[in-house]
């Protein structure tokens, strides 16, 4: 599991599934291949992106969708 916390973060996950957590702040994240999980169950998300949001079987995957923030893909 990866958590940025509060501020803008620059997220990478690994080479597996992971779970990334944005947090507040305007983040970029990149789930790095394989089925990853973004998490957006709280409030100010920001306005986070995805830089690498795969759909479909195998793909990666959106939590809880985001409160008082957007995606921007
Ligand atoms: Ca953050
Ligand atoms: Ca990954």
């Amino acid at each position: 599991m990866i958590h940025a916390l509060g501020g803008d973060d620059i997220v990478i996950g690994t080479t597996g599934d992971d779970h990334i957590y944005g947090g507040a702040g305007n983040d970029t994240l990149t789930g790095n291949g394989e089925a990853d999980t973004f998490h957006y169950g709280f409030t100010n998300a920001g306005n986070d992106e995805i830089t690498d949001f795969a759909t479909g079987a195998g793909g990666d995957v959106m939590g809880p969708a985001p409160v008082g923030g957007r995606i921007v893909r």
